[in-house]
């Protein structure tokens, strides 16, 4: 059946997890083995495994937790109470895998009482500002609590619960674009017995949306430093969602692009630019048969083809399962391979309670 709001809900934060989970054995590989990804995936799918072997999160689902617990506790952002917990979190935990340079953010804020939550992250990098994609990889909370807000609200929340860490425009937008991923995917119902959406008109819609984004952004930053931008594109995310409209255009192109040539094509680097897109990719490219792996589930197909991309695998896995969760819902979501997940069971309840919180609403 068409899987109802709070499954999807749901689904978008175990999709998330389990990205994350089994992603990160392979984390770097760079191609990744294609015999050593489908033995893995297919060992996790196994139904009566003798044992079921539990995977950790990373920092993904670290700071994703943090972004939830902050929402259900308040009930509104609060930008100070978010760095807290992202700080608190990191010292309690610290060995999950962490970008190498957004501890430096952790360290300043805790000197400073998070008196000022955005500074710390302007000053990385000389100033430009980190363009990682860890202000992506932890948004998909922000989706659901900001689920019934208008959509210029939620792009503006989603940009300032990124910008804590991540004030390059190339960070905060590719969380933005993250966060609309993910809401376009709550909105989009897929058919009952095929599974099957518009994927043009899905593309349509972030591309509409990110045009105006960038454009307003570059603006902003390129005011007295044109020289600075001159070579590089005004709309760098746009122009890559233009590029997946144009291979997705094409039926045999499609099938031809294996997860290597799509990581050429689209990147599978720690960098927002170089993962984001690259993760949507992977959930519209779960609208066809894998070669050489049998499934019909677009769920499995989308955990399957992100981890094929190599590179940044947890990131880029976690993004698109969770949209991929958004958007097929939790029912489809096989049983099994939320059992290989550290903590599945306090992010379905992290799910519910944002849930409960939007539909007082
Ligand atoms: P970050 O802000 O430290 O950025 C990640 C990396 O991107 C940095 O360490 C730099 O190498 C590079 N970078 C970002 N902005 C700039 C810039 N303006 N100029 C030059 N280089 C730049 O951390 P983050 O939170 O964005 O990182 C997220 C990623 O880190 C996720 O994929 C996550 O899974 C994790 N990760 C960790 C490792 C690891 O070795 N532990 C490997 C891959 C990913
Ligand atoms: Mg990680
Ligand atoms: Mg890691
Ligand atoms: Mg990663």
């Amino acid at each position: 059946s068409v899987a109802n709001l709070v499954n999807r809900f749901r689904g978008c934060l175990v999709g998330g997890l389990i990205g994350d989970c089994l992603g990160s054995p392979f984390e770097g590989d760079n191609p990744i083995s294609r015999s050593v990804l489908y033995n893995f995936v297919t060992k996790q799918l196994e139904e009566s495994p003798k044992t079921v072997q539990t995977f950790p999160y990373t920092d993904d689902t670290a700071m994703t937790k943090s972004i939830c617990e902050s929402f259900i506790q308040l009930k509104q952002f609060d930008a100070k109470d978010m760095a807290k917990r992202f700080t608190l979190e990191y010292i309690r935990d610290p060995k999950r895998g962490y970008g190498g340079n957004v501890i430096d953010v952790f360290a300043a804020l805790n000197h400073t009482h998070f008196e000022e939550p955005y500074s710390p992250a302007r000053l990385q990098f000389n100033g430009s500002g980190s363009y990682g994609n860890g202000g992506a990889m932890r948004t998909n909370p922000v989706a659901l609590f900001g689920y019934h807000l208008p959509i210029d609200e939620l792009i503006e929340l989603s940009g300032n619960c990124a910008k804590i860490t991540h004030s390059n425009r190339n960070g905060y937008n590719g969380a933005i674009l993250q966060c609309l991923a993910v809401r376009e995917a709550l909105n989009t119902i897929p058919s009952q017995t095929d599974h099957s959406f518009d994927v043009n008109s899905y593309l349509n819609r972030l591309i509409e949306k990110m045009q105006t984004i960038e454009t307003k952004s570059y603006e902003k930053v390129s005011i007295g430093s044109k020289a600075t931008f001159n070579d590089v594109s005004e709309t760098p995310f746009t122009d890559k969602l233009n590029k997946i409209k144009t291979i997705f255009e094409s039926e045999s192109k499609v099938s031809e692009l294996s997860g290597e040539m799509v990581a050429h094509i689209l990147g599978n680097d720690v960098s927002a630019l170089k993962s984001v897109p690259s993760a949507i990719y992977s959930v519209l490219r779960s609208q066809k048969a894998i070669e050489n792996f049998d499934t019909t589930n677009p769920f499995v197909r989308t955990l399957y083809f992100s981890l094929s991309l190599g590179g940044d695998t947890d990131t880029i896995g976690s993004m698109a399962c969770s949209i991929a969760g958004a958007l097929y819902g939790y029912e489809v979501i096989p049983n099994i391979l939320q059992k290989h997940c550290e903590d599945i069971h306090l992010i379905v309840k992290y799910a519910d309670d944002l849930y409960n919180n939007v539909s007082k609403n």
